[in-house]
């Protein structure tokens, strides 16, 4: 690599680089340096030093994330295209490139690689295809040509080796082409399209591993190896007009498929900009928050609620209409749940983040907020409460002794039976009861919000349990 490439984009302190001598991978790092230093210099590309992020799992070739001098990340094996979804996801903007080896993305990773191909995320995977695990010793990977021979495979692989490019074009990926280590100028075309292309985009670089996977199938020095890709490597356009039987004699370096197919991150952010505008409603600003003895605003970036019952109960239900609403609002949402089979007879527990700014982190760790409906969720989930947490209990529940946090305990199970006349409302109660003690919605967002989620037909009950909460809050309130 010249110098100046060198000094301007590599980590300077993490050389000398530890790959062998003679090792695709070093030539590979410097055509996707090259191509994003054409596209940092050419002001109209939009990408530039700072939203850039190289994102690699393990391997010899996952080591590039260290050298490049950009954003990075090194990962877990396989794990590569997971973690560059999280990245692109929460910040679109960014231009994400995978650093992947064969096996890292086809092996391990396979699932992580067809499913973001299928989502037309817009990511850059660049895929260093040794043939082989190189860094741990030379086992046969999905690429192995079939019957070589591999630490793994002494009297050679039976199985058919993938084509990495034509699978993630299977899947659905809207730009893929392939590249080696001696088209230098055709591969540094075809990564820099890639990271250009909007959607999901992989460049499959037959690379060389003269260590491992050449000396034990006899491919002869480094040279030799290079010398094979340009006999046996030919620009798309000519390999395209081979008669068939030729075909399998050579590989194609070029372009494979490019097509518009509609990427995620706009999909995704066109579906949440349609369900905020499906909003009714009363746009007045939030109203004061007052929790019962408290007069405390709830005025927080990040409010982590969490419900607990028994699988049932409806609490999945509860903070999917919490998020929902937070959605309407134009606020941000974070939903999840736990939920195993210890349900059915035990407890289980749904959250929901609400936020006026990016919530990043979807764990919740210490609650603000606890709606309880059994003793044996209380008993489980009331510990680790966030300083000043709120607590809503069923009156049925005690307690437990160790609860400090501000606790108000209100009718919601014997309210939903008795007075809506269904115990299976006990969850839009609950929701009524919540809002009313913290107002977080105005109220015709959170009816807008259960209608969107309840059954049809059970429009009125629903309603009228959510006011029936309403109704208990606001005596708590007065008492
Ligand atoms: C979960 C997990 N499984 C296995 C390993 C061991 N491991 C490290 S690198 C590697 C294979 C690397 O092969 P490839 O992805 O083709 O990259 P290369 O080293 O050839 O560049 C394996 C199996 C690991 N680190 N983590
Ligand atoms: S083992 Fe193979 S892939 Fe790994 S650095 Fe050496 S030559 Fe490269």
């Amino acid at each position: 690599m010249p110098s100046e490439l060198v000094y301007e984009y590599m980590r300077i302190d993490h050389l000398p680089h530890i790959w062998c001598a003679g090792c695709g991978n070093g030539t590979l790092m410097h055509d996707i340096v090259v191509a994003l230093d054409d596209l940092i210099r050419d002001k109209e590309s939009g990408i530039t030093r700072e939203n850039v992020v190289i994102v690699s799992g393990i391997g010899c070739s996952a080591r590039a994330a260290g050298y490049l001098d950009f954003s990075s990340i090194h990962t877990t094996h396989g794990r590569a295209i997971a973690f560059a979804t999280g990245i692109k996801i929460a910040n679109p903007n960014l231009h994400v490139i995978v650093v992947t080896g064969d096996g890292d993305c086809s092996a391990i990773g396979g699932n992580h690689l067809i499913h973001a191909a299928r989502r037309n995320l817009d990511l850059t995977v660049v895929v260093f295809n040794n043939t082989t695990y190189g860094m741990t010793g030379g086992q046969y990977s999905p690429t192995t040509p079939q019957f070589d021979t591999a630490a793994t495979a002494p009297y050679g692989v039976i199985d058919r080796p993938f084509n990495i490019a034509e699978l993630a074009a299977g899947a659905g990926a809207s730009f893929t082409a392939s590249g080696d280590v001696f088209h230098t100028k055709e591969t540094i075309r075809q990564i820099r399209n890639g990271i250009l292309h909007h959607g999901f985009s992989l460049i499959e670089c037959h690379s060389i591993c003269p260590t491992y996977y050449g000396r034990k199938n006899r491919k002869g020095s480094a040279v030799d190896m290079l010398k094979y890709q340009k006999e046996h490597g030919l620009i798309r356009s000519a390999y395209d007009r081979l008669p068939a039987d030729k075909k399998k004699d050579y590989y194609p370096v070029g372009s494979l498929t490019e097509n518009g197919y509609p990427e995620f991150t706009d999909l995704y952010s066109y579906i949440i900009k349609s369900a905020q505008s499906q909003g009714p409603l009363d746009r007045s600003p939030r109203r004061d928050v007052v929790m019962p003895g408290t007069g405390t605003h709830l005025t927080k970036d990040r409010y982590e609620m969490r419900l607990a019952g028994s699988g049932g109960q409806g609490v999945i239900l509860a903070s999917v209409i919490l998020a929902e609403a937070a959605v309407i609002e134009g606020k941000n949402a974070i939903q999840s749940q736990s939920y195993g089979p210890e349900a059915r007879g035990g407890t289980c527990r749904a959250e929901a983040i609400l936020g006026e700014k990016p919530l990043g982190y979807s764990k919740v760790s210490r609650p603000h907020f606890l709606l309880a409906l059994t003793q044996a969720s209380l008993d489980k989930y009331s510990g680790n409460l966030a300083d000043d947490a709120f607590v809503l209990i069923d009156s049925s529940l005690t307690a437990p002794e160790g609860l400090t946090a501000r606790t108000v305990s209100l009718p919601i199970l014997k309210t939903a039976r008795d007075v809506v006349g269904k115990s299976m409302t006990a969850n839009i109660v609950a929701l009524g009861a919540i809002n009313g003690l913290l107002r977080l919605f105005p109220e015709e967002v959170l009816q807008e919000a259960v209608k969107r989620h309840i059954p049809g037909g059970t429009e009125e009950l629903n309603l009228r349990a959510l006011k029936e909460g309403e109704a208990l809050a606001a005596q708590a309130v007065q008492a």
